[in-house]
């Protein structure tokens, strides 16, 4: 989750790409209208159902039962949910999922946190995108930070960034960390 243009389908991208050869992998996409980050994911091969809301601004538990089936994701893989493009409504609904996950890019200012308390309360986990503009803005990013573990203390977060190589790497530690936590024992 997060305000539309953080970086969801970017970093998506970027990790399926890390993630395909070493576990089943899909992905939900919501997006008001088109079919374009669908289509973004399967560019990398990764089998992606595109859920467009109309008016509504966030998926819903029944909109995910009803894309599942066309997945066919078998045990042990991994389902990406990336919900529509806010910071308020799809906080409140529960799809299902073993996390959430907040995008909070080093544009939209250290504040966030504190404006839109329900998301950041709901999630296990900021990532903080785009940090390879830092050099090139003003942006706190420990303010940013220190704002979210204000509204939630025990929120892990991390740095990110799709342009540098290593920039997802703590990331996909995070992620492995938490998928091995609830794979079956093998
Ligand atoms: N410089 C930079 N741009 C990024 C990064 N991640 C995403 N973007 C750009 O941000 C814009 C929105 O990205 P997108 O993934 O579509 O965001 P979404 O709406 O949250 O899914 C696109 O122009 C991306 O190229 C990043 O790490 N660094
Ligand atoms: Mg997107």
């Amino acid at each position: 989750m997060s305000s539309p243009g953080a970086g969801k389908t970017s970093l998506l991208v970027q990790t399926l790409k890390e993630l395909a050869d070493i576990s089943p992998v899909a992905v939900i996409e919501g997006d008001q209208a088109t079919a374009h980050d669908a289509e973004r994911i399967r560019a990398c091969g990764v089998p992606a159902v595109q859920i467009n809301t109309g008016k509504g601004c966030h998926l819903d538990a029944e909109m995910i039962e009803q894309a599942l089936p066309e997945l066919a994701l078998p045990d042990g893989g991994i389902l990406f949910i990336e919900n529509v493009g806010n910071l308020v409504c799809p906080a409140g609904f529960d799809l299902g999922e073993g996390w959430k996950v907040v995008i909070a890019s080093v544009t939209e200012g250290e504040d966030k946190p504190l404006k839109y308390p329900g998301m950041f309360a709901a999630c296990d986990l900021m990532l903080v995108s785009k940090c390879g503009l830092l050099q090139a803005l003003r942006f706190d990013v420990d303010r940013l930070e220190a704002n979210a573990r204000r509204v939630k203390p025990e929120i892990d977060i991390l740095r990110v960034s799709v342009e540098t190589p290593d920039g997802l790497a703590s990331w996909l530690d995070w992620l492995e960390a938490v998928h091995v936590a609830v794979s079956p024992a093998a």
